[in-house]
């Protein structure tokens, strides 16, 4: 079934100038699939950097935020990083929250099963807007976790509006582990986003397959190429998806050109400086507490108290 909310978004995507959809509509079940594969790239480094930061410093994170807190993870997706932090922690309860049902189901049985005694309290919600926990976790301290730089996937405004419903969702006394990617060479960022097998080129092209398999569509596909730039003054790497040729096509009922070398802007990964993450969180309603980085400070894990 269609969800309107995406033909609205690509419609008016398309129509904007320059043409830019919004990255949470990558997320279909193909979509989920690429990007799991993305994170084994040997260029996509912040999987494997923040999955070592919390196998290394796990004890050190439960030393500064506590033990036995209710662990409360935002967009939980198949995160193979939660164990390294659960096994750490030792929470009092597991609430991982997902807008994919499905996803969300799968995960948490299989935490279920590695973490036999916990209370794993699956919540499938829109985590963007501050929501009621389970009554099971009422009277616990809480533990955000934000994983995998996903806050960088936000501009500015709505990445403080997002920590701010996070600190609502989490009330009084919480603390928030959160994984920010610094600001680095775009000679390891590039191909961090532009990976030599094709799968995050692959994973921006599904895009206009997902638009041509749900919007009744017929964009030429490959038409369009990849292209991962490095947008230095605002300190992002920005996806885009450039036209080869001149093309014409029509989604939902209406007509769409785009001229070759024009295209649509599909993502922005904002990285992030020492200084400006913490004025982020800051902003955002969170006082940061301490952080860990590998030696070559290409990502942080950061403890923020509400
Ligand atoms: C989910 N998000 C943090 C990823 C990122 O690095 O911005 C999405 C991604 N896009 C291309 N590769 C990975």
């Amino acid at each position: 079934m269609t969800d309107p909310a995406f033909r609205a978004d690509v419609l008016a995507g398309l129509r904007a100038d320059p043409p830019a959809i919004p990255a949470r509509w990558f997320y279909d079940r193909r979509g989920s699939e690429l990007f799991e594969r993305i994170t084994d790239l040997p260029e996509y480094y912040p999987t494997r950097v923040e999955t070592a930061l919390l196998a290394e410093y796990g004890p050190a994170i439960a030393e500064a935020a506590g033990r036995g807190r209710a662990v409360i993870e935002f967009g939980s997706g198949s995160s193979a990083k939660t164990p390294h932090l659960l096994r750490a922690v030792a929470p009092a309860a597991y609430v991982p929250i997902d807008i994919s049902g499905d996803f969300l189901r799968d995960s948490a049985a299989a935490l279920g099963r590695d973490f036999p005694g916990l209370a794993v309290l699956p919540l499938e919600a829109d985590f963007t807007r501050p929501l009621a926990l389970p009554a099971e976790v009422a009277d616990l301290p809480r533990l955000g976790f934000f994983p995998g730089s996903t806050i960088g996937n936000l501009d500015a405004a709505a990445a403080v509006d997002l920590l701010r419903a996070m600190a609502g969702t989490l009330g009084d006394g919480a603390m928030l582990l959160i994984g920010m990617d610094r600001v680095k060479s775009p000679a390891i960022l590039i191909p961090a986003y532009d990976d030599a097998a094709g799968v995050t080129a692959a994973f921006n092209l599904n895009l206009l397959h997902r638009i041509n398999r749900e919007l009744e569509a017929d964009v030429p596909v490959d038409a369009f190429a990849h292209e991962a730039r490095w947008n230095d003054a605002a300190a992002r790497i920005e996806m885009h998806l450039v036209a080869r040729r001149d093309v014409a096509f029509t989604v939902a009922g209406q007509d769409f050109r785009i001229a070759e070398g024009g295209g649509i802007h599909t993502e922005n990964s904002h990285k992030y400086g020492a200084r400006d993450a913490r004025l982020l969180l800051r902003a955002g309603g969170w006082t940061p507490v301490t952080e860990w980085t590998d030696a070559a400070d290409q990502f942080a894990l950061i403890l923020a108290e509400a």
